[in-house]
């Protein structure tokens, strides 16, 4: 990455995963002292405050037009909102680095990106999960299953409206750590011409392989590259602070060296970091270690 100079800016969205706790998130990495150890590798962080958002217990019904899209409404409003943010922030010269927040606020980054051109972005999703699922797919209507789909332009009609869609490259994108993928988000996979590397292939091939192929799809042929990484992608055991807890997932070594790969390409113009959840993390711990990660990302080195 050649960024010396950081966006940051928080979204404590709740409503993409039905359920209190991750709009926490933003505020406990910046406890954890994001903005400090940035500005300690060299960085000039900026920090472009928090995008307003509602939270579930704002309302009484999650899907009032049945339309099997949990917070439809609030999600259009909030995205559209950090979209406007995300513009802003890379017109005034910085690199996005975005705070969830649960993942369907990557809506609202991958559509405030498209000043980077259409279809010029190739895209790294750090996750468990598939991110892949649309209405009709999804087994539980929530838009944080949903955002990569939106971003290769599948999905709601009002989602797709917020950028030009599809907004990435599809033959750019790639998923790490998936472990758990719902049967009919697995089919529109293997239709898609997404690249899926699950925690089976990263035992079998290695984390090295893993990261040095996985850059080689994301960058090729494309000026930038997204990064969005749930911190669900990590091990339970290592980081408990999230919605979602999938036993199986990647240590912190490997992630420290997946981001450290990725740190020395140079067309990785924009991250994210979603899906910290203070609510069920012991002291902090998963935003400690996830900043520690995003370190990583920015030119920490081991040694
Ligand atoms: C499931 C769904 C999910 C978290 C994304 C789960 C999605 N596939 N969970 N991120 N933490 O509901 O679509
Ligand atoms: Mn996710
Ligand atoms: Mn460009
Ligand atoms: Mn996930």
């Amino acid at each position: 990455m050649n960024f010396r100079k950081i966006g940051l800016i928080g979204v404590p969205q709740d409503v993409g995963a039905s359920k209190k706790g991750v709009d926490m998130g933003p505020g406990a990495i910046r406890v954890a002292g994001v903005i400090a150890k940035l500005r300690k590798l060299g960085h000039e962080v900026k920090d472009f405050g928090t995008v307003d958002c509602y939270t579930v217990d704002q309302f009484d019904s999650r899907d009032p037009n049945n339309l099997g899209l949990n917070y439809l409404d609030i999600i259009l409003d909030t995205c559209s909102l950090l979209k406007d943010r995300v513009e802003l922030i890379i017109n005034a010269g910085y690199m996005p680095l975005v705070l969830g927040g649960d993942h369907s606020i990557s809506i609202g980054t991958l559509a405030g990106l498209k000043k980077m051109n259409q279809g010029n972005t190739g895209v790294i999703w750090i996750d468990a999960h598939g991110d892949f699922n649309t209405a009709e797919t999804s087994p539980t209507g929530n838009i944080h299953g949903m955002p990569l789909a939106i971003a290769t332009g599948r999905g709601e009609k009002s989602l797709l409206a917020l950028g030009p869609s599809p907004t990435v490259s599809e033959k750019n994108c790639v998923i790490i750590a998936a472990r758990e993928i719902d049967p009919n988000e697995a089919k529109l996979l293997k239709e898609s011409n997404v690249t899926v590397f699950t925690m089976m292939d990263v035992m079998k091939k290695g984390i090295v392989e893993i990261a040095s192929e996985a850059i080689k799809i994301a960058s090729d042929g494309v000026d930038h590259v997204h990064v969005s990484f749930d911190v669900d992608s990590l091990d339970p055991k290592e980081a408990p602070g999230t919605g979602t807890q999938v036993p199986g997932g990647l240590h912190y070594r490997e992630v420290a060296l997946l981001l450290e790969s990725i740190s020395k390409c140079n067309k990785v113009s924009s991250f994210e970091l979603v899906e910290v959840n203070p609510a069920l993390d012991i002291q902090n711990q998963t935003a400690e270690l996830a900043v520690e990660l995003l370190c990583h990302a920015f030119g920490k080195e081991m040694y």
